[in-house]
């Protein structure tokens, strides 16, 4: 079937390129939407909705560096209004958004303590860490927006509950990310492989560029918080200690790359492959990432770019949750990378 993504472009005189045309994220999302027959577009306006906020907060991350001229978090800017700390902003956007849209029932947020509840008719949950690795703002490095999306248990027509946001990772129907780096990129999944948009400031839209992207299976690049080393269980401070080894073979010693923001280390190690690991450690004895709004969306995105993504123990997208705000250990990455740091796991533990 020929679909906006295959089509050769035309040029002026309509005459067939070899270049492909430009493909708008709303545009790729109706081709995909014509595949399932009887769907009713509320996931696509949920994605408008979420493009929409994704682009106010750009906007606003762009100016985060202006902050001495527009006033400090929590003093009053120029037009008299309180200036807003970014995360705190960018929450607001988002569920501004998914209200005025009307087709999400409820948010968990990484900002909000309980459910927000919207619209009660809607049938779509999204969970979601509005502005991710937010220690990054101040010093200009890349941060991002995590969501996912689920659809809810109990029937429309009444508030949602917790059993409707509880749910594992593998009842996400959509999952995805934005990352404000050099430049701004929407990356999502809804089962179908995954595909990345970059905004193009001059026309206001996210556009195709990273189609069906896949995670090589071999990674040269490890992403941990090595700080943390000496509270690292043993295995992976094995695996650590393994990744630094020189050996030509295997192309080791690895890279580490780390800067402390999941979006950045997780999209970095997606498109060149590796591996990013956040154990547990003493002081954060069930890891520090959270598995609702940080670890399911990650994992889905992880899996269908053809990587993997366990707590160690097991695949994250199988934790039941039992709290809106859970922590659990997490492991994504390229496939091989991932096996080789199972079996340190594998060989302690047995
Ligand atoms: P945040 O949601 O408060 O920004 O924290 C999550 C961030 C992740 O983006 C990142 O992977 C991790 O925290 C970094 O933590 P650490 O500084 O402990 O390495
Ligand atoms: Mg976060």
């Amino acid at each position: 079937m020929t679909t906006a993504a295959t089509l050769p472009a035309r040029n002026f005189y309509g005459c067939m390129k070899q270049k492909q045309r430009v493909i708008t994220l709303s545009q790729f999302i109706a081709e995909e939407q014509q595949k399932f027959p009887g769907a009713s577009g509320e996931l696509s306006r949920i994605f408008r909705d979420i493009k929409l906020a994704a682009k106010i907060v750009n906007r606003d991350v762009n100016k985060a560096g202006l902050v001495d001229i527009l006033g400090n978090h929590g003093t009053t800017n120029i037009q008299g209004e309180t200036v807003k700390k970014l995360d705190v902003l960018a929450n607001e956007e988002f569920i501004a958004a998914l209200a005025a849209g009307g087709d999400c029932c409820a948010v968990i947020s990484e900002e909000e303590d309980y459910i927000r509840p919207l619209n009660p008719d809607a049938k779509y949950i999204v969970a979601m860490d509005p502005l991710d690795g937010s220690s990054n703002i101040d010093v200009n490095a890349a941060i991002g927006t995590i969501f996912s999306i689920y659809k809810r248990v109990t029937p429309v027509g009444s508030e949602a509950t917790l059993e409707d946001c509880l749910q594992p990772g593998n009842k996400q129907v959509a999952a995805g990310y934005v990352i404000y780096g050099s430049s701004t990129m929407l990356v999502y999944t809804t089962g179908q492989g995954v595909n990345g948009f970059t905004l193009d400031i001059g026309i206001g839209d996210f556009c195709l560029s990273h189609p069906n992207i896949q995670v090589p299976q071999n990674g040269k690049i490890y992403s941990v918080n090595e700080g943390n080393f000496a509270q690292f269980p043993l295995p992976y401070r094995e695996y650590i200690k393994y990744c630094k080894q020189v050996d030509k073979e295997s192309h080791r010693p690895y890279s580490a790359r780390y800067i402390g923001s999941m979006v950045a280390d997780f999209h970095r190690n997606m498109i060149k492959g590796g591996i990013f690991m956040y154990p547990e450690t003493e002081s954060a004895p069930k890891g520090k990432l959270r598995l609702m709004y940080e670890c399911n969306p990650m994992s889905w995105i992880m899996e269908q770019a053809g990587g993997t993504a366990s707590t160690g123990t097991e695949r994250i997208l199988d934790v039941i949750p039992t709290e809106l705000h859970q922590r659990v250990p997490v492991i994504l990455g390229s496939k091989n990378m991932v096996s080789k740091l199972m079996e340190f796991l594998q060989q302690t533990a047995g």
